[in-house]
């Protein structure tokens, strides 16, 4: 944060007058959307691959979505026998990892299965106006942690364009788990060109081998912003 400091002679008065535009809330405007990612029974307790306190972000979401027109909620959707499964190679456990034609494989328990229970959005999210379900995941030889880019690099899920046919230019992003799908979601919207925010309270991570700090450190680095909910004006 930029400071200004002002002094007034033999009374010197030193003033810190913050200038970010975090001084006050932002409002989320027609140009902003909310992007609401994987809050999935299977991602939270309970489900198959649990994110420790996934449930608490549910209120948060639901309060702050209030404040946004443009609202695309994400739904992890993996086919049976999918390659991110652990289940699916054998001899490997869940959190080893493999290396793929794309790159390096974090392996999980079976999740997201597509139609079942734990794959469905959690009952206690209370969006109505959301205008858009993303689905990704669903190439079975393809993970897709991000909502806009599956991980060979280049398939997308076409989430940019529809943003930019709606105009938006801004994009928050709160849901599970910070250092896997909202990471990878939040680089790639500075990759299609938004200024991107992530709303630190809103969100919970994984964390398996340091993924947590060094999601932060990539999205700090990729400039992407990071916020709290009280950072957005009801
Ligand atoms: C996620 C691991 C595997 C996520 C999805 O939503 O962050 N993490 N699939
Ligand atoms: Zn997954």
């Amino acid at each position: 944060r930029r400071l200004v400091l002002t002094g007034f002679g033999a009374a010197s008065v030193l003033a810190l007058v913050p200038t970010t535009p975090w001084a006050a809330p932002m409002k989320p405007d027609n140009a902003s959307a909310l992007l609401v990612i994987d809050v999935q029974n299977c991602f939270l307790p309970g489900g198959s691959l649990a994110v420790k306190d996934g449930d608490q972000v549910v209120p948060v979401i639901n309060r702050i979505a209030k404040g946004f027109a443009n609202v695309v909620m994400t739904q992890d959707w993996h086919t049976a026998g999918h390659v991110s499964f652990a289940s699916t190679h054998s001899g490997k456990k869940p959190f080893e990892n493999i290396n793929l034609s794309y790159g390096k494989q974090v392996l999980w328990p079976d999740h997201c299965v597509q139609g079942t229970e734990g794959a469905s959005l959690s009952k206690d999210l209370a969006i109505p106006h959301a205008g858009l379900v993303i689905r990704k995941g669903f190439h079975k030889d393809v993970d897709s942690y991000s909502a806009f880019t599956e991980a060979d690099g280049k398939t997308t899920t076409g989430l940019a364009a529809y943003l930019k046919a709606r105009k938006v230019k801004r994009v928050f992003l709160a849901g599970l788990a910070t250092d896997f799908c909202v990471a990878w979601s939040a680089l790639d919207a500075r990759k299609a060109g938004f200024e991107t925010y992530v709303i630190e309270d809103a969100c919970r991570g994984i964390d398996t081998q340091g993924s947590l700090a060094k999601a932060w450190a990539d999205m700090t680095k990729a400039g992407v912003k990071r916020i709290q909910s009280s950072d957005i004006a009801a």
